[in-house]
Parts: C-alpha cells; sequence; structure tokens
C-alpha cells in the first residue's frame, strides 16, 4: 500500500511509478483503496483502484485539461487588441498559464495510464467534453475582465476543493493552478474597477459584459445535482469516492454568495430580477437557470463550438513539426546516451 505513505521507491528518489498500458487496473484491491478513501489519504498512480474510480479521473481530468486549452482562445482573440502595453503583457502571461495548467493536466491523466495524444484526439473527434463556456464569443474589451472575475472565479470556486481530491496527482496539480487562477480573477476584476470608473460608454461595456457571462458562468458548475431538480449525474458516486468535495449547486451557491457583493463594489447591475437575499439562509438567491441552453451549448449549438474547435484541430496539425522535432530529438539523446554508457563500460 502507498496511498500518501511514500514507500522505499519514493526515498530512493524515483517518484511514483505509471501503470504500464497493460497492467490490470480494475483488480483492484478494494480493502485497500476503500481504506485509503476512509482514512482521507491519497490514491497514488501505483495503487490498485476500481476501474470506474479511474475512468471517472481520467474523464474530468481529461475535460478540465480540454477546457484550458480551448479556454486559450476566447481571451487570445484579444491580445492584439489590448488597449495598452500594460494590459497585453498581463493578457499574454494569463493565457500562457492556461497553457500551463492543460499540460499538468495532460500529465496527471497520464498517470492513469492514457495517452495525451489520444485524449487530444477524442477533443478533435468531438467524443470528450470541454467547459461549455467557451463555446460564448468575446465582443468587447470588457468580456477579458469578465472572464477574469466570473469565469475565473467560478473555477477557483470549483477547484479549490479539488486541491483534496483523493487522486494524488490531480490534487497536487490543482494547488498550482489554483494560485495562478486566483491571481487571473483579480485581474479580470481589476480591469472591470478600471472601467466601472471611466467613460459610460466604457462602464456600459462592463454592464454589458457581464449581463452576457452570468449566466453561462453559473452553468460551468454543471447541472443541478441537489434536491427535486436533480437529474442525477456523477456527483453522488464522485463525492462517495472525495473526488467531487461538495454538489454542483452547493458551489454555485457558494460563487453567487461571493459575486453579488462584489458587482456592487463594481456598481454594476446583476442580469437576474430574481436575485434576492434570504435572512433566513443567509444566501442570495437566484432567479431559474436556462437549462435547455445548457443542453444546447453542449450538444455543440453554442454560437462558437464549431470555430473553437476547427481552430484547435488547426493549432494541433500546423503544430506537428514541433512534435516531430522533439520526437527526433528526444531519440537523438537518448541514442547519445546509450552509446556514452556503453563505451564507459
Ligand atoms: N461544461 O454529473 P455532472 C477554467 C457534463 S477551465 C461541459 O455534474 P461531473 C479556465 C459532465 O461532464 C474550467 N460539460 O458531472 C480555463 C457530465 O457529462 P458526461 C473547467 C459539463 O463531472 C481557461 C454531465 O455534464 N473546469 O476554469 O461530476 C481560462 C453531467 O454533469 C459541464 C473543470 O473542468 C460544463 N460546464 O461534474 C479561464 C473542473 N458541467 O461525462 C478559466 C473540473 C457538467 O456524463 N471538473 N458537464 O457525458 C469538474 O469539477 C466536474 O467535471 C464538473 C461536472 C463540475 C464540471
Amino acid at each position: 500500500m502507498y496511498g500518501t505513505d511514500f514507500g522505499p521507491d519514493d526515498a530512493a528518489g524515483t517518484g511514483p511509478r505509471p501503470p504500464a498500458p497493460d497492467e490490470p487496473l480494475n483488480a483492484a484491491d478494494a480493502g485497500i483503496f476503500d481504506d485509503l478513501l476512509e482514512h482521507d489519504l491519497r490514491i497514488e498512480p501505483r495503487d490498485e483502484m476500481p476501474e470506474a474510480y479511474r475512468s471517472t479521473l481520467v474523464r474530468q481530468i481529461a475535460q478540465h485539461a480540454h477546457s484550458e486549452i480551448i479556454g486559450m482562445q476566447p481571451e487570445g482573440n484579444w491580445i492584439t487588441r489590448a488597449p495598452s502595453l500594460r494590459r497585453k503583457a498581463i493578457l499574454i502571461a494569463k493565457v500562457q498559464d492556461e497553457a500551463g495548467h492543460g499540460l499538468y493536466l495532460y500529465s496527471a491523466a497520464e498517470t492513469l495510464g492514457v495517452d495525451r495524444a489520444d485524449l487530444l484526439d477524442r477533443l478533435h473527434r468531438g467524443t470528450q467534453k470541454y467547459s461549455t463556456i467557451f463555446n460564448y464569443p468575446t465582443l468587447t474589451w470588457a468580456d477579458v475582465g469578465a472572464i477574469g472575475w466570473l469565469v475565473d472565479g467560478a473555477a477557483i470556486m470549483n477547484q479549490v476543493p479539488l486541491c483534496r481530491c483523493s487522486y494524488g496527482p490531480y490534487a497536487r496539480a490543482m494547488i498550482r493552478v489554483c494560485k495562478e487562477e486566483s491571481f487571473h480573477q483579480r485581474q479580470g476584476f481589476e480591469l472591470l474597477w478600471t472601467m466601472c470608473r471611466g467613460t459610460d460608454a466604457q462602464k456600459a461595456m462592463a454592464q454589458d459584459a457581464l449581463d452576457r457571462w452570468w449566466w453561462p458562468a453559473l452553468m460551468m458548475f454543471g447541472p443541478p445535482d441537489t434536491g427535486e431538480a436533480a437529474t442525477g449525474g456523477h456527483t453522488a458516486q464522485s463525492m462517495a469516492w472525495g473526488i467531487k468535495r461538495f454538489s454542483n449547486d452547493d458551489l454555485r451557491q457558494r460563487f453567487v454568495d461571493m459575486t453579488v457583493p462584489q458587482a456592487e463594489k463594481l456598481g454594476l447591475r446583476m442580469p437576474d430580477p430574481d436575485l434576492a437575499w434570504n435572512a433566513e439562509s443567509g444566501h442570495w438567491e437566484h432567479g431559474p437557470i436556462d437549462w435547455g441552453e445548457f443542453r444546447r451549448v453542449l450538444g455543440g449549438d453554442g454560437a462558437c463550438n464549431a470555430q473553437r474547435l476547427a481552430h484547435r484541430v488547426r493549432a494541433h496539425e500546423d503544430g506537428a513539426w514541433v512534435r516531430e522535432a522533439a520526437v527526433a530529438y528526444a531519440a537523438k539523446h537518448a541514442d547519445g546516451r546509450s552509446r556514452r554508457r556503453g563505451s564507459a563500460a
């Protein structure tokens, strides 16, 4: 048993070993797995785990990784049009951070015995999802602020609990991701704060961005999974496995409670006529979410689904020569190393 208690291999500095592709991961010793979960210890790549746990993680981590790299597009769209050198430098750094998040996450998924080329192939064929939020267009500069404030704000709310996810490599990747997302959220708020103290036209642009991004941001948390509105889904099982720590609805409510006072500080109006403070529950109650829209966008019929995927596939194909060069370079160096070892012997 390894869990968080690294054995002698780790003491020797070799680190956790990813499973070989032909290793039978579904022959789990339920006793050890359950024991690790019960003691809130981390499951590590070489621990045996039920196949359904492994495939749930692959699904979620891959969707998360795809969201990070597709998420570079809506903001990347504004790099050449940023209004100042300072804003451009910030935006380039942020978009680059998202690429980095994608890479940590593909690496975390690979510890479960899958290949990142295969995951990317599934994204490109449309058989693996990415977050619906990235299928909305960024029409104005204020949208860059709204993405930072709302999209990264929602992401942090969802991802901080994932730092305690039962699967070690995913939990550890989330720690760094959350630090960076928190900086992203502040830059988005600061961008809108500046616009809200600018001209009337700039403030109107900020309001328009909030109007368009608010409801899609609430949909980021996923469909209802508590109470009468619950639509089934993965939450109950994922919570039992310690992958998810809170339900979609709980996290959505926390996000609403955090964001409403921030909108007030900005001087913006929430685009929800039903939004009301409930003194008894101590929460802001929001109006109904259009889950029909969520399903449409999820099904491929959002404003930008086709464009995002086509751009992603084109970028992947254009980058083929870089991947080939990297593989050739690694092979050349591996050859050199084995020749040097041979002549030293
Ligand atoms: N979009 O039972 P549920 C970022 C799917 S990146 C698309 O609740 P689960 C950023 C779900 O996959 C943000 N699909 O599922 C990047 C499932 O479908 P299948 C991404 C969604 O997995 C760049 C079905 O609906 N964050 O922040 O337990 C720039 C039923 O849902 C969505 C993550 O990926 C959605 N919004 O919970 C700026 C975080 N919602 O597979 C920012 C990690 C649900 O049954 N992921 N679905 O066909 C998670 O925490 C969970 O996977 C979710 C869904 C909360 C998203």
